[in-house]
């Protein structure tokens, strides 16, 4: 990677070009609110400058100097939430190829995630278009699908994605501890939902690992029904056994950032509290308020993991 100084999370005044606003802002916005007391960044960036910007289509595409490019885009016709999904993924997988390139990480927002469409959860419509994007694409829906995030807005547009796509693909991370998503059992929707526990990628004598959003789930069930402080301990340890399995050590120590998805505004607090116990430093964070994409989930935390050979 050319530069890393302005490659993540920054603080407005610190911004390169090509940033993602929470909340509200110019450039890519994904509507979810901050949770002011505990964000200690509110800008994500991507780029530093030397970036240059095009669209294609729907898509707004940024092509970075550290050779990833990043591809945003926001749907919202009246087709259902389904054929919106699969009709977005085709779409955004045939540009990525089209240019020579492979999705490592994707971020999918999904209004009302959580509530029922034509008989079936929203997450699981939008997991069904998914399935069928990918599907259209040639994937085996296995190992070689890129690290995600799914997470519910309660405004905005029925469905915003986000995807950073490179030259070489990444490799493809599961977590020993649990069922991988691609395999989950029917019960948790028609079409299992399409993503890896992370991707792995060199930048030079750097690894970048990109966790995908963790959450308590221990083989493919939710644990700690009802209890955010057990699930936040769940959380770490799955993100523990990501990280460790990847070669990526012990203790959230190559974590260079955070982003943290809470469900409930009274649960900030104590997740908090929690987390920093957990965390034993200041690692650079994102809170956000938003639904995650199981309905007993109380919490779901991503990040960006890098070690130096
Ligand atoms: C899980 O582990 C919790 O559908 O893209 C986490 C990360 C979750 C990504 C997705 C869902 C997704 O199943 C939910």
């Amino acid at each position: 990677m050319k530069s890393t100084s302005r490659t993540g999370l920054v603080r407005p005044d610190d911004a390169g070009d090509v940033l993602i606003h929470y909340g509200s802002g110019p450039g890519y916005t994904v509507p979810l609110d901050p949770i002011a007391e505990a964000t200690t960044h509110s800008v994500e960036s991507w780029g530093s400058g030397e970036a240059s910007h095009t669209t294609a289509g729907d898509w707004r595409v940024a092509r970075l100097e550290t050779g990833l490019s990043l591809y945003a885009a926001q749907f919202d016709s009246g087709a259902g939430l389904e054929e919106l999904t699969r009709s977005a993924y085709a779409d955004l997988l045939a540009r990525i190829a089209a240019d020579g390139l492979q999705p490592v990480r994707l971020w999918n927002y999904v209004l009302d995630i959580n509530a029922e469409d034509d008989a079936l959860e929203r997450y699981r419509r939008f997991s069904v278009g998914r399935y069928e994007g990918f599907l259209d694409h040639g994937y085996k829906l296995s190992d070689d699908l890129p690290a995600a995030t799914a997470v519910g807005t309660r405004r905005g547009p029925q469905l915003s994605v986000v995807a950073l796509a490179s030259r070489e693909s990444g490799r493809q991370i599961e977590n020993p501890r649990q069922v991988s998503a691609w395999a989950y059992p029917e019960r948790y929707g028609p079409r299992s939902p399409s993503f890896s526990r992370a991707t792995v990628m060199q930048h030079g004598t750097t690894s970048v690992l990109w966790l995908s959003g963790t959450a308590s789930i221990i083989g493919h069930e939710t644990v700690h029904v009802g209890d955010p402080l057990q699930q936040t301990d769940e959380t770490f340890r799955n993100m523990d056994a990501v990280l460790e399995h990847a070669g990526f050590g012990s203790n959230l120590e190559s974590m260079s950032m955070l982003k943290v998805y809470v469900r409930h505004p009274q649960h900030v607090e104590p997740i908090r509290n929690r987390f920093r116990q957990l965390a034993g430093r200041e690692i650079p964070a994102i809170w956000l308020m938003a639904d995650i994409c199981r309905a007993e989930l109380l919490l779901e935390i991503e990040g960006v993991a890098m070690i130096s050979a």
